[in-house]
């Protein structure tokens, strides 16, 4: 692979303003009630990028207290779904006006692609909030017939006041496939983004004021998760929490929230996701497809399909063609268009990541590719690839949540399924075959929530997307999401005017 990280590559440095660094409650930026602030830090670099409002309990029972009061008596809850529809396009219209911006804080603050920022995170994210936009004034329960003497129909009405707690990896996305919904549901909310990248959310809630969403509506608390993130999980007056991140906090959130006021949680968690190849394929397109299922956003992502499991007719002939392809993986600056892979998050990932890539040189695994850190300043990992892995490998069973791939063989379809499944995780998974009879035993018999056949990654605000087994329950995206801010209320009466 080349490395362009080293200091001696040219030089790509964008440095977008930096417009806002507090907490935006009941519509305005304001400062952390202690005072404190904390540091963002840049990738890239390893240097400050700004200084951030650090948030805690105090902040939380504010940005609580101004979601309450917008719920119970402001108007977005009870305004008709059509002029909750419109206010959300022009948020939608807001951030592709600004997609440039955006895609730079996310660049700086996070380490991903800029490019793939412009024409992906960005507009997707307005995408995201047009899918929830149009579904606001559609919402509607049912009528039901009923065995007695009675009418009855169901009401769905927003859950209230939510609590979102968001990762790093894909700071735009998260932020959008959360609020999209709640939204168009005429819930109010606050939102904790990640420490590492609390940049973004910000802006996002600078341009949904522009748009018109009323104050109290939309909240953001930056801050740390241990105090701030706890903050909102035991709180008794938040309604819902929507938690992405790891396994372990997932964990801790719905202990807090069963500990509190018994709030419903949904929780998106950790992966650790089978790509299975079987010997039918074109090996090329395959191994080009396998190297972005573990590589792409640096592997920073929960459905990265890090156990690449080949049957045993091409095990060799794959190989050489992953190692012919991983040559032409450029690591470096997250701006410079010819790079596909930036620096990891932060310190503390990437020196998580490098000790599972010792890990798997003194497990026994082989080494094909990488193993080591890709250059001097930053938090550059080479890709790498270990081949010979087997199912006991600490590599093989943990989230690595890095760009690392594991190689494992297989013979038959019963004994992939049953080491495909052999894991606490159950997000997604990968079947290439061009047989139609193995891609529909093996997609019915894989346990994970997403399951993507002769292609990866492929997202869509229509598919929805969450996890089986401790990867989690509930779904974001897709009209799942938007049942997940809603609660039902049924309503009978009897149909002639008498005592029933
Ligand atoms: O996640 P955390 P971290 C996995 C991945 C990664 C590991 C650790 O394996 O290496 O988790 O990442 C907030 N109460 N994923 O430590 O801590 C925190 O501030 C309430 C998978 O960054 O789970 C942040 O906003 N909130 C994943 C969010 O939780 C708390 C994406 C996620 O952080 C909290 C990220 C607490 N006690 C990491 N502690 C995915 N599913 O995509 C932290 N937080």
């Amino acid at each position: 692979m080349t490395v362009l990280s080293n200091g001696n590559a040219e030089s790509y440095v964008k440095t977008p303003k930096i417009k806002f660094t507090k907490l935006f409650i009941n519509g305005e930026f304001v400062d952390s009630v202690s005072g404190k602030t904390f540091e963002t830090i840049d990738p890239r670099t390893e240097e400050v990028i700004a200084r951030i409002a650090e948030g805690d309990k105090e902040d939380v029972d504010l940005a609580v207290k101004a979601a309450r009061e917008a719920f119970d008596h402001g108007p977005w809850p009870r305004l008709p779904g059509c002029e909750r529809r419109r206010i959300m396009l022009k948020f939608a219209d807001l951030i592709d006006e600004n997609i440039e911006e955006l895609a730079a804080l996310d660049t700086i603050d996070g380490g991903k692609l800029y490019n793939l920022g412009k024409i992906i995170d960005i507009p997707s994210a307005a995408e995201t909030i047009r899918y929830y936009a149009g579904a606001a004034d559609k919402i509607h329960g049912a009528t039901l017939k009923m065995s007695r003497d009675l009418q009855a129909y169901t009401l769905h009405e927003p859950v209230g006041v939510v609590g979102h707690i968001i990762p790093w990896n894909f700071p735009s996305q998260m932020f959008v496939m959360k609020v999209g919904p709640a939204l168009a549901a005429g819930c109010t909310m606050l939102v904790k983004p990640a420490e590492q990248t609390p940049l973004s959310a910000l802006y996002y809630a600078y341009l949904a004021k522009l748009a018109g969403i009323p104050d109290g509506v939309l909240n953001v608390i930056t801050g740390y998760g241990s105090t701030a993130g706890a903050a909102i999980s035991s709180h008794m007056d938040i309604d819902k929490v929507s938690f992405t991140g790891s396994t372990e906090v997932g964990r801790l959130v719905m202990q807090a929230a069963a500990a509190s006021n018994l709030k419903p949680v949904s929780l998106e968690l950790g992966g650790k996701s089978p790509f299975i190849i079987f010997d039918d394929v074109d090996v090329d397109k395959v191994a080009d497809l396998a190297l972005q299922g573990s590589f792409y956003n640096k592997g920073e992502i929960c459905v990265a399909g890090s156990r690449v499991f080949v049957q045993e007719g091409i095990y060799d002939k794959f190989l050489n063609k992953l190692e012919e392809k991983v040559k032409r993986w450029v690591v470096g600056d997250p701006f410079n268009p010819k790079v596909h892979q930036g620096p990891q998050v932060n310190k503390q990932q990437y020196d998580k990541i490098l000790s599972y890539i010792e890990h798997g040189k003194k497990g026994g695994a082989t080494l094909l590719s990488g193993g080591n850190p890709g250059g001097e300043k930053g938090y550059y990992i080479e890709p790498t690839i270990f081949t010979d892995v087997t199912d006991d490998m600490t590599i093989a069973k943990e989230e690595i949540f890095g760009p690392v791939m594991s190689v494992l063989k297989f013979k038959t379809v019963e004994e992939v399924i049953k080491r495909a499944n052999a894991t606490k995780y159950g997000l997604a998974a990968g079947i290439m075959t061009n047989d139609l009879n193995t891609a529909n035993t093996v997609s019915r018999s894989i346990r994970a929530g997403v399951i993507w056949i002769n292609c990866y990654f492929a997202f869509d605000k229509d598919l929805p997307y969450g996890g089986y087994k401790m990867s989690g329950f509930e779904r974001d995206m897709g009209l799942e999401a938007l049942n997940k801010y809603l609660q039902v209320k049924s309503v009978a009466t009897p149909i002639h005017n008498s005592p029933w």
